[in-house]
């Protein structure tokens, strides 16, 4: 199963924010997401997840800076090529001003004006615990046209 990443950064100020970005390309374009992508061959999780923060952002992470969230399965059963495992991390700290890429618009939203209606539908059910600071578990299972929800399971992990 492809491995990839999502990766979240959060800031306190003027009020509690997350950056996200609309993708511009490739699986889920057009819809809002943190930063992320496909771990490459050699690559852990955490390089995959503060390279393509870089790459979609232009924002500088040290390992450190990422706290790891807990891990999601996406299952497609009409399309198995695209089921992936996604590892989850926030960041509050990191260096640089998020700018466009070739791939992601990026912009702040409220934590209580994240735009759930352009993201993918599980986002609902996981990103505010993990906005809250708690860790998440669990499996989604698509519907046949790769948008609805067929089934999932999610619970917090600590
Ligand atoms: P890269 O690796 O960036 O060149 P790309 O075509 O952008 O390839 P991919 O498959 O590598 O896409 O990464 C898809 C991104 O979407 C990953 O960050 C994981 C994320 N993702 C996949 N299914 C998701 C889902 N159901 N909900 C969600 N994020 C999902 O919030």
């Amino acid at each position: 199963m492809k491995q990839a990443t999502l990766c979240f950064l959060i800031r306190r100020h003027p009020v509690p924010s997350v950056l996200l970005g609309r993708k511009k390309t490739g699986f889920g374009a057009g819809k809002y997401n943190g930063f992320g992508g496909k771990v490459e061959a050699g690559e852990s999780f955490l390089d995959a997840a503060i390279r393509e923060t870089w790459e979609e952002a232009g924002i500088v992470l040290q390992p450190h800076d990422l706290k790891y969230c807990g891990a999601l399965e996406f299952i497609y059963p009409a399309n198995p090529a695209d089921d992936n495992i996604v590892r989850i991390y926030s960041a509050c700290n990191w260096h640089g001003v998020p700018k466009e890429s070739r791939e992601m618009v990026p912009r702040w939203f409220p934590v209580d004006e994240v735009p759930y209606d352009q993201m993918w539908l599980d986002d609902r059910h996981w990103l505010p615990r993990v906005l809250r600071g708690e860790s998440v578990e669990g499996k989604v299972v698509f519907a046949s046209d790769g948008e609805h929800i067929e089934y999932y399971a999610i619970s917090g992990a600590r």
